[in-house]
């Protein structure tokens, strides 16, 4: 009993936890999963739509990461996953001129670290 209430507690806590850098880069709570764009990737910077942490980046994360988890003029002309498009397209910025605190003036229209035209999308909730 003890394990299954601690099982659920890790649950909610995984699901409730918000990422600590969304609000650093545009429309940050908004990405659109590549294979359901009803669902959010929370973790935009990582492998796994819903678990951050220091490992399991995405080439996203890995430029925000060496942009000191900044929103730059470079990291938002870059095309970090490849796919055509910058990460300022992909995240509603595409003029570079957002800043961390307003609001984007588009929504985003894809994922910057995930090239969703090769995603493999059978396998996309097991991460
Ligand atoms: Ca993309």
């Amino acid at each position: 009993m003890l394990q299954h209430l601690s099982l659920a507690l890790c649950v909610v806590v995984v699901v409730v936890a918000k990422p600590p850098y969304q609000n650093e880069i545009p429309n940050g709570d908004k990405v659109p999963h590549p294979c359901d764009t009803n669902l959010v990737w929370n973790a935009v910077g990582h492998g796994n739509a819903d678990i951050g942490g220091a490992q399991n980046l995405n080439p996203f994360g890995m430029a925000f990461q060496a942009a000191s988890h900044t929103w730059t003029q470079a990291l938002c002309q870059m095309d970090s996953d490849n796919d055509g498009f910058t990460n300022g397209q992909e995240l509603g910025d595409p003029q570079c001129t957002w800043r961390a605190g307003t609001v984007p003036v588009w929504p985003p229209t894809g994922h910057p670290g995930i090239d969703e035209s090769t995603y493999p999308c059978s396998h996309a909730f097991i991460g």
